[in-house]
């Protein structure tokens, strides 16, 4: 690693950085060995990890449960540090090998859905929830969606490698995301100054998805003390949104689906039941 790197003139691979997710990062796509998945006894299979991508879901799912839905699902544990997502199975499911991946057996033939963005819209217009109806906030939560889908990687993949997981501080790359992480964050806090929820006065996949991210972000949940480093304080509204709603009973047990990390009274590697909540937390059954 250096400052003075040249680029070849056609790139190789090189042996793992040190970098954290280095180990599992590829240049190329499709499986690296069979496994088939697991199959529960649910309609509802979610394949997953309680990254804020894969937390979108689970809230979603948690949501329609808490709503009266009959949206019953088991949720499987996939490692990705591990490679569980280059698994045969897996990939049939997402050829593009992330979390989190749904297959839905009510369909015939059984529907595989991938892409958080597209999970979500499936859920919400199976079950006719948490997408307005009026086509002027439906437009809204739409607009909102779409946004955090391409937002999203700038403050993961751009601000949060940099800033926590990069084998090596660079300030250059660190304040080019930092920057647009920030001014993502302004976006959140002025449209949130005049709107309760990001579609208006409707809670919606919109905040389901934004949430994850940008709301544990100002909470001082996610990328160590990246809330102080941003001085997340100043985001006022996107504070206001983001304590609402992690008040949520749903959210509370949403965030616990698929977590291997943190206290573990509060993760849950595998839901397949209401009862999990109470009876199978890895404080529970353990964490080997
Ligand atoms: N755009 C995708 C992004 C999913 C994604 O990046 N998932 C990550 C975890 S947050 C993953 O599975 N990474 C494994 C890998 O890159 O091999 C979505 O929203 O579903």
């Amino acid at each position: 690693m250096s400052d003075d790197y040249i680029p070849p003139k056609v790139w190789a691979p090189k042996a793992p950085n040190g970098g954290q997710f280095a180990s599992i990062n590829r240049p190329v796509a499709g499986p690296t060995h069979d496994k088939d998945l697991p199959v529960g006894k649910h309609p509802l299979q979610l394949y997953s990890l309680a990254t804020p991508n894969g937390q979108k879901v689970t809230i979603l799912l948690e949501e329609l449960l808490e709503a009266g839905f009959d949206a019953e699902y088991d949720a499987w544990l996939i490692r990705i540090n591990e490679g569980d997502q280059f698994g045969s199975g897996f990939v049939a499911v997402n050829p593009n090998s992330k979390i989190p991946a749904l297959m839905d057996h009510s369909a015939t033939p059984p529907r595989r859905v991938f892409e958080s963005g597209s999970i979500l819209v499936y859920l919400a217009e199976k079950f006719g929830a948490f997408l307005p109806r009026d086509p002027a906030a439906r437009t809204e939560a739409m607009n909102w969606l779409f946004w955090q889908m391409g937002s999203a990687p700038f403050l993961g993949g751009g601000f949060g490698h940099f800033y926590v997981y990069a084998p090596v501080k660079i300030e250059y790359a660190i304040d080019r995301y930092t920057m647009e992480a920030k001014r993502q964050l302004d976006v959140l806090n002025r449209h949130l100054a005049g709107n309760r929820f990001m579609a208006g006065e409707e809670y919606s996949i919109a905040d389901m998805a934004i949430w994850p991210w940008y709301g544990q972000v100002v909470a001082g949940k996610l990328y160590g003390d990246a809330a102080t480093f941003l001085d997340a304080g100043i985001y006022e509204n996107v504070r206001r949104w983001s304590d609402e709603i992690a008040a949520r009973p749903a959210v509370g047990r949403g965030i616990m689906v698929n977590k291997t990390n943190g206290d573990p009274a509060q993760q849950l590697w595998e839901r397949h039941d209401a009862s999990d909540f109470q009876n199978r937390t890895q404080d529970k059954i353990g964490t080997e």
